[in-house]
């Protein structure tokens, strides 16, 4: 167990309700595009009335996400959803490809671990997109193992179609949907078991990049070292 495995779950139930009424805004694209910090202190106050019952902390937290819908920052939305990682590589790995009904574009999980050889499906569920490595091959900065395969799925428009790929070479490897780039549309898939200080999808993302493409792959840096720490 994690040591913070409470304060974790604690964001998670918290997520919960956010995401009810807010769909998945830890994807943070498009459709929230005003990040401003919430207010708590007014939704607070009206709390107050219910007599100082600060031991139902849980409940208040989930009334709270209800009154703040899409108000989150970009960081607070990207630790609440989606924290789990994989604790070990596995055969194979499914990989959703999602537009949400608010309009929010997304990989879930963003984070896959396969073993030396195993394949990852990526599966459209919603919206057209692409699952594109980051690589100079498809022109765009190396993010993937410099011997690692640069693929590219090309557009997916068809609800239910696939695009399967094979990795042989360990590795961080870094991608992307070519269209929802600059949203932040981005995973990893991490193959057997590499060296985290020798991966280019592990290098601090450049600053030529946009905003939320930058925060995306801060973050999967962050889930993608805590993720191999975790094997040693
Ligand atoms: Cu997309």
């Amino acid at each position: 167990m994690r040591p913070n495995a409470t304060w974790t779950r604690r964001r998670v139930l918290t997520a919960a309700g956010t995401a009810a009424v807010a769909g998945l805004a830890g994807c943070n694209t498009g459709a929230t595009e005003n990040d401003s910090t919430p207010s708590r202190t007014a939704t607070e106050a009206s709390h107050h009335d219910d007599g100082g019952e600060e031991h139902h902390e849980e409940t208040e937290h989930h009334e709270e996400t209800e009154h703040h819908e899409g108000t989150e920052t970009h960081e607070e939305a990207a630790h609440h959803e989606h924290g789990s990682v994989p604790e070990e590589p596995a055969a194979s790995a499914t990989v959703s490809m999602v537009t949400t009904e608010s309009g929010q574009q997304h990989f879930e999980p963003h984070v896959v671990w396969v073993e030396e050889g195993g394949t990852v499906t990526w599966k459209l569920e919603s919206g057209t997109h692409t699952a594109t490595a980051y690589a100079a091959d498809n022109d765009l900065p190396q993010r993937i193992p410099e011997d690692g395969i640069a693929f590219d799925s090309g557009m997916l428009s068809e609800s239910g179609a696939t695009f399967e790929q094979t990795f042989d070479t360990p590795g961080v490897y870094d991608y992307v949907c070519t269209p929802h780039r600059s949203v932040g549309m981005i995973g990893t898939v991490v193959v057997g078991e590499p060296d985290p200080h020798d991966q280019p999808g592990l290098a601090e993302p450049g600053s030529d990049l946009g905003e939320k493409e930058r925060h995306k792959l801060e973050e999967l840096n962050e889930k993608v070292n805590e993720m191999l720490g975790h094997t040693h």
